[in-house]
């Protein structure tokens, strides 16, 4: 399921970040060809006949790939592992041999447009292989075997105490006795519980299960660092941080700018909610001078706490639409869920989905075989094949997922007439924040359009409504930033193996004000509990797509001419919004991003203020209620 070239399957892959190629000519020789005789024929016109040819051969290689990958998440066994590290290893080494290739021309005069493409032959390879004999097969079996040691990985829990939330989990007709409680399991067990212990027990064993993969991680580390050298970066955290359209340094003071202009929100909520737990829990189990317990907050990471939001009430505000039990008593089922979120999208002047997509969509999870849970969206030949990999449960969080996981859908096919180096957002974070920013407009009054609920509920419960949010938005922001934080410093080097535990920790303390439940292992790999770090996948895309969002999201209720709060506006069925979305979509990552951004914006900058001004009413609230407190950590 990892590929070490990413771009197919959003969310899916790892390992290789931009084309999945293998060839038309299929099997790839096991040795990395010598780079042609370099500079004699190197120039302009020779670098845009290099440039289609790659392009020629990327498109059967990333088709051929696609469908391994998806066969191998959709059904993980010894053979389609097999399958996949084969797949990934060929087409890492053909990527690097182009990479490799196109460097004949850094010093000759090119068009933008062919530099770009040139630029994105490095760029797409997000764990790079050395050219050395061997080390792209190793690499590959490494990130291969991570990425399936973590979907089918599980838990063990006594029965007898679990009874009750494991019945919840599986249903009435599932199976109680089973005390081996799979990842995705786990995820639930951690939204619901409201025990400490209990909480404390699952959170720790599914911690102590990654610790599993630090071997596995810490050398490919080493490999890809070895190939991300060899192409001209520093580490892999430069060569990731450097597909941005400015430099790896100037990207990370862009990312601390902006978290800069969105840390008080967190610190304000981070308050609130530390003594609303309080309230709950008590001063033993949560004290109000020391960072939040990790496993309280109704996610295995900390990352979003929408979940808990039964526990964060909100003055006299009434608590707001309980969307889960909404969609259970309207009879949705999953792919009812799929089916709304797609008539969005409609809505705005997008076309249906293909019949395909609902062929061949993985959306509720299988029950006899090991699949990847984590949702992913794909596109299987740069055309009409897209689909979603999802394990979905009827409920709010997941609703919110499916349009996420749609964004990625439509911009796919937005772009899909770009020369196929191109065929990506304009940067990742704009992939990742298409579908959020669709889901932000579902508003109540669009509840109501849909026929999901029967009466608007009145203005003054907005706060509560507004505390939903943030508690998913604001919540998730500090996060968003660290877990690449983490892994750029693992890959400088600055945190060594033996630290990996101790370096993830501080960080998770100094940015989210957030600690274990009791102290953890020195040698543990507490980081490798989430997805995208044995996954592969980069993560500060959530983070600039947490902003962008809310930064789309406002463009569009001002070009419908909203002036109500921002919160309650939805662009639900505008045609003129849909067009102007689709402008930037479809320039895929043919310019630089601003220009994308500018096209639908009239911005040229990332900037948190449209997210500042969506949660202002809530803010004004939590500033007069935190006052009195000693916020902090
Ligand atoms: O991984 C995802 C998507 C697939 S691209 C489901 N997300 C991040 C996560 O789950 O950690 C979406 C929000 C953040
Ligand atoms: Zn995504």
């Amino acid at each position: 399921m990892i590929s070490n070239i990413s771009r197919r399957a959003l969310g899916a892959f790892g390992a290789v970040s931009l084309i999945a190629l293998t060839a038309a000519c299929g099997v790839q020789p096991a040795e990395p060809q010598p780079a042609p005789d370099p500079a004699p024929e190197a120039n302009a016109e020779s670098a845009a006949e290099f440039a289609e040819k790659v392009e020629a051969t990327y498109r059967d290689a990333f088709e051929e790939a696609s469908r391994i990958q998806w066969v191998n998440a959709t059904y993980i066994n010894f053979d389609t592992d097999w399958l996949a590290a084969k797949n990934t290893a060929e087409l890492t080494k053909m990527a690097v041999d182009f990479a490799n290739d196109a460097a004949r021309f850094d010093n000759v005069a090119l068009s933008p447009d062919v530099r770009r493409k040139l630029d994105f032959m490095k760029l797409g390879i997000t764990l790079p292989a050395p050219t050395r004999a061997g080390a792209a097969d190793e690499l590959a079996q490494l990130t291969t075997r991570l990425g399936s040691a973590y979907s089918t990985g599980a838990i063990n829990v006594d029965p007898a105490t679990f009874r009750t939330q494991i019945a919840e989990i599986r249903g009435p007709s599932g199976d109680l006795e089973d005390g081996a409680i799979r990842q995705n399991e786990t995820e639930l067990l951690m939204r619901q519980m409201r025990d400490p212990a209990k909480l404390a027990e699952v959170w720790t064993k599914w911690n102590d299960y990654a610790a599993a993969m630090k071997g596995d991680y810490v050398r490919m580390v080493e490999i890809a660092n070895e190939g991300a050298k060899e192409l001209g970066y520093a580490d892999v955290g430069a060569l990731w941080r450097s597909g941005y359209d400015m430099s790896p340094d100037e990207f990370e003071t862009e990312t601390d700018r902006l978290w800069g202009q969105v840390k008080p929100l967190y610190d304000q909520l981070h308050c609130y909610v530390r003594a609303e737990l309080n309230e709950k829990y008590g001063d033993e189990v949560v004290p109000l001078d020391k960072p939040i317990r990790a496993d309280l907050l109704g996610n295995m990471w900390a990352q979003e706490w929408g979940a808990i939001s039964d526990i964060v009430s909100v003055g006299d505000s009434a608590a707001p639409i309980d969307l889960d039990k909404i969609l259970v008593e309207k009879g949705y089922d999953p792919v009812k869920m799929v089916a709304t979120g797609e008539n969005f999208f409609t809505s705005l002047g997008f076309d249906p989905l293909p019949d395909t997509f609902w062929e061949r969509s993985q959306i509720t999870k299988p029950r006899d075989r090991e699949v990847v849970c984590h949702a992913s969206a794909w596109d299987l030949d740069s055309a009409d094949d897209l689909r979603i990999k999802m394990c979905t449960t009827v409920g709010a969080e997941d609703f919110t997922t499916i349009h996420h996981e749609l964004g990625h859908n439509f911009y796919q096919r937005a772009y899909k007439g770009q020369p196929i180096l191109f065929q990506n957002g304009a940067n990742d974070g704009f992939h990742e924040a298409i579908g959020d920013m669709i889901a932000l407009s579902i508003t109540p009054e669009y509840l109501k359009q849909i026929g999901l609920i029967d009466t608007v509920p009145p203005a003054s419960e907005d706060l509560s409504l507004l505390m939903r949010q943030a508690l998913d938005k604001i919540a998730f922001l500090p996060f968003g930033l660290i877990v690449d934080k983490y892994r750029w410093k693992i890959f400088s080097g600055e945190i060594t193996p033996e630290h990996y535990n101790d370096g993830w920790w501080s960080l998770r303390t100094q940015y989210q004000g957030i600690r274990p439940p009791a102290d953890r292992p020195k040698d543990g790999f507490d980081a490798g509990s989430k997805y995208h770090v044995p996954g592969g996948v980069p993560y500060t895309r959530y983070f600039l797509a947490r902003i962008l969002q809310f930064q789309f999201y406002k463009a569009a209720c001002d070009q419908i001419g909203w002036t109500g709060p921002l919160h309650r506006c939805s662009f639900y069925g505008s045609k003129e919004v849909g067009d102007k979305f689709n402008a930037m979509m479809e320039m895929g990552a043919s310019k630089p991003w601003p220009d994308a951004l500018e096209a639908f914006t009239g911005a040229r900058q990332m900037d948190g203020s449209a997210i500042i001004a969506y949660f202002k009413p809530l803010m004004d609230y939590l500033e007069e209620e935190n006052a009195g407190r000693q916020c902090g950590w």
